[in-house]
């Protein structure tokens, strides 16, 4: 496996200038999260400094290097290619960096999309890219202090936020996005947190 000096050095050749900045400012965000919630904060340092590393990939050579991974990207991605920068991310972190945790590939793969059943260290990641010290977005401070409340809520909050967006912009949702959404909704009202479970 690379050392994390030469991945950073693999970022900064291949990634803008302030994409590699928001890729320090994951990592960081969600070592501090793995550290809050009991999670491997090591893992949660390199799988949040890894996370974008395909992300600056063009769209063309993204199909390219996927099907040379042959890895076929399911209508709603194919559709929304920028959405398989996480898929064509989990590969590059194995091939390239020799990282073998399936735990931390999981995390890359889906920290755009989410899913249903995402690991302690997926969502980390997942609300890490939404939080980070770079972002400034006028509820960023408020999604900062809802994360480590309560990171189901904070990660419902992110996603309702993009699905509203895409729904603006007449933009696909992907399916995992939808299950990751119903799984959140569905966990948070076992736990009796919020009454979304209501009749029609
Ligand atoms: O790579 P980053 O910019 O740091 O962040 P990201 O990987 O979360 O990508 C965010 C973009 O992906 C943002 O423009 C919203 C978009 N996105 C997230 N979920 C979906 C989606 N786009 C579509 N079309 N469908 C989705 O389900
Ligand atoms: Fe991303
Ligand atoms: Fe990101």
């Amino acid at each position: 496996m690379l050392s994390q000096v030469e991945i950073k050095d693999w970022l900064q050749t291949r990634l803008s200038e302030k994409r590699f900045s928001h890729s320090l400012g994951v990592a960081q965000e969600a070592e501090r999260l793995a550290k809050h919630y009991g999670a491997d904060p090591q893992k949660a340092y390199l799988a949040g400094l890894v996370h974008d590393c395909a992300k600056e990939v063009s769209k063309d050579e993204t199909m390219v290097q996927l099907s040379a991974f042959d890895i076929v990207p399911d209508v709603a991605a194919a559709a929304a290619p920028w959405l398989l920068h996480g898929t064509l991310g989990a590969c590059v972190a194995k091939q390239e960096f020799g990282i073998e945790d399936e735990e931390i590939l999981d995390a890359i793969r889906y920290h755009t999309t989410g899913k249903a059943d995402m690991s302690l260290l997926a969502r980390i990641i997942f609300i890490a890219d939404f939080i980070e010290p770079g972002r400034t977005y006028p509820d960023v401070a408020m999604l900062r202090e809802m994360t480590y409340q309560n990171l189901e809520e904070a990660m419902l909050f992110g996603i309702d936020y993009t699905i509203e967006l895409l729904v603006k912009k007449k933009m696909i949702i992907h399916p995992d996005t939808i299950h990751c959404r119903n799984d959140l909704m569905i966990e948070l009202t076992a736990k009796g947190k919020q009454g979304i479970m209501h009749e029609n």
